[in-house]
């Protein structure tokens, strides 16, 4: 058995930057990776067009100035290849990959209530001891796919497009179907267009996008950017979602019309997914968003020619942000060529999978290639994937049954020290993740050195800490339109799973203060011992 004093599960962005600071605080640590590579779902999503929505300066790591004056990113947002050049850089820069142990997946782990450590088992067989356990697993990695009545007759090429081959796939002059119109799908679509005989997009609902307004990156703006990174870092911090602008402090209404359509027209052709920071309210108020709708709906529509397909593509089921927008390039034009076609499913749902194509309620459509871009089991999936036994054996996913409580997203009771990094309670997915990720894990590693040094064992949640704090990502939430949508935020879209509201909608600002707090009030909501509460337990019941 091999022991360490952290391991970190996941060597994406996440784990790869846990894995340096703890070095860093002297802590021990070793990441294990299911993969044969890192870099997390950018080694996985290999799609074409796969590109981040953050643009290039604000997606990357800000714990080395030395790292943000010498990389040099090419595109205001940077594509898939791009950001796994970049993870790999940063692997070998700061000599990473010697604790990254590879082709490790993660497939159960039981915490040892007496010694107040986990064992952890991988698929190949090893076993490791660890005090802490940190999961760096993602938020959209497990993938989810559908399952339609003869799916596996298919005997065509079947691709998912978060597990895309390494060595691409022959698209050129091939029919071929995508299954899904999130930002997998819609990205994908205008670069396999014009080389595909023909392309049918299935989509169940139309997805608002705006423009990616993506150019390369000259050198002035190079300079200017690494002139004032410290300023530019400061700002992403302290904005609402670590994009590094806050909304104007006005009500959307308020605003005369002609003023707020100049300032959406700015917004719509320069901030990308920031569109919906144009005023404070447009997801929080449902007249606010419904004006930041329809500007969306004539934007988009604009795009496309032909009138039904435009009035298919339009959305107009869910309000703008509810459920997650795309930026996209391209995606909509792509329907004004003559080898491109809308399958709504809605009105004429898939019927089934033969050997040669997929019938829908409406046409048979024959395929050399299906692509499946149908998005993640999103937030839970990957963390709940591995049987992970806390106290008495207690599974996570029994615990998590009815939805993920954790005490400030970052931990869960009954499972004393299981780290969660950017999972369900924290801002997530609701933020420019990387922002997250650095904050969280700078958090961590205070408390694990301040443990260490105090000779403190065990970290738990407290039940009550946890209700409380679930009980406020939901109360902020309705504060919100978001629950008006079913979404991967809120598992509405996935049959079966509880429908609760998963990341935490205030903000990283608030949220950062919180984790602040916390730490300032000794880890208020947690127990720390330095004898593990199972001994204790033992220790009382000897002395009776
Ligand atoms: P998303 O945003 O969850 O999108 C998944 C899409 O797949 C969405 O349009 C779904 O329709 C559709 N879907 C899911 N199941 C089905 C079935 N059974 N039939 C038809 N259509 C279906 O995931 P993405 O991967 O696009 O984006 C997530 C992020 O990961 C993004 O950053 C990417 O770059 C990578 P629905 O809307 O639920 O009706």
């Amino acid at each position: 058995m091999m022991q360490i004093e952290t391991l970190i599960v996941g060597a994406g962005l996440a784990g790869l930057r846990a894995l340096h600071a703890l070095r860093e605080a002297g802590i021990d640590a070793k990441v294990l990776e299911a993969s044969d590579e890192i870099g997390g779902v950018w080694n996985h999503n290999r799609y074409p067009g796969a590109r981040c929505d953050v643009e290039s300066y604000d997606y990357s790591y800000s714990f080395s100035k030395e790292l943000e004056q010498e990389w040099r990113w090419t595109e205001r947002y940077p594509t898939q290849p791009e950001i796994l050049r970049y993870i790999n850089h940063v692997a070998d820069r700061f000599d990473l990959r010697r604790d990254v142990v590879l082709n490790a997946r993660v497939t159960e782990a039981f915490y040892d209530e007496a010694a107040a450590h986990w064992v952890v088992r991988t698929q190949d067989g090893q076993t490791w001891q660890t005090r802490f356990l940190m999961l760096c697993l993602g938020q959209l990695s497990a993938p989810k796919l559908p399952d339609y009545p003869g799916q596996s007759s298919f005997e065509g090429q079947v691709v998912v497009s978060a597990e895309w081959p390494k060595g691409g796939v022959d698209y050129a002059g091939k029919r071929v179907a995508i299954i899904g119109t999130g930002s997998s799908g819609m990205q994908m679509t205008p670069i396999i267009a014009p080389e595909a005989a023909h392309l049918t997009v299935f989509q169940r609902t139309a997805n608002y996008s705006v423009p990616a307004a993506n150019a390369p990156l000259t050198e002035e703006e190079d300079r200017e950017v690494k002139a004032n990174y410290a300023v530019r870092r400061a700002l992403m911090r302290n904005s609402p979602t670590g994009l590094g602008f806050k909304p104007e402090k006005i009500a959307t209404l308020d605003v005369p019309e002609a003023e707020r359509e100049q300032a959406f027209e700015r917004a719509y052709q320069r901030l990308g997914f920031g569109f919906a920071l144009t005023y404070p309210d447009i997801l929080l108020n449902a007249e606010a968003n419904k004006v930041a709708s329809a500007f969306l709906h004539r934007k988009i529509g604009e795009r496309i020619k032909d009138p039904k397909t435009r009035d298919k593509l339009i959305p107009r089921t869910h309000h703008f942000g509810t459920r997650r927008p795309s930026v996209d390039s391209g995606y909509f034009e792509a329907f004004n060529r003559d080898n491109v076609t809308l399958a709504d499913v809605k009105k004429f749902p898939i019927l089934e999978f033969t050997e040669t194509g997929i019938r829908t309620a409406e046409a048979y459509h024959e395929f050399d290639i299906i692509i499946f871009a149908t998005g993640f089991d999103a937030l839970t999936g990957s963390l709940l994937k591995p049987a992970i036994h806390g106290r008495r054996g207690t599974l996570l996913k029994d615990k998590w049954a009815q939805g993920p409580l954790t005490h400030l997203g970052v931990a869960t009771a009954d499972f004393p020290n299981l780290l969660i990094v950017a999972g369900p309670g924290s801002p997530s997915v609701l933020s420019n993740v990387m922002v997250s990720i650095e904050e969280q894990v700078d958090w961590f590693v205070a408390l694990l050195a301040g443990m260490k040094s105090r000779g403190e064992v065990e970290i738990e949640a407290t039940e009550q800490a946890e209700q409380d704090w679930t009980a406020h990502v939901q109360e902020r939430a309705l504060e919100t339109l978001y629950m008006t949508a079913d979404s991967f935020y809120n598992g509405g879209e996935v049959a079966g799973k509880p429908r609760v509201f998963m990341p935490y909608s205030g903000g990283i600002r608030s949220y950062r203060r919180l984790l602040e707090t916390c730490a300032a009030e000794g880890y208020s909501g947690f127990a720390l011992r330095k004898t593990p509460a199972a001994a204790q337990d033992a220790g009382v019941q000897q002395d009776a």
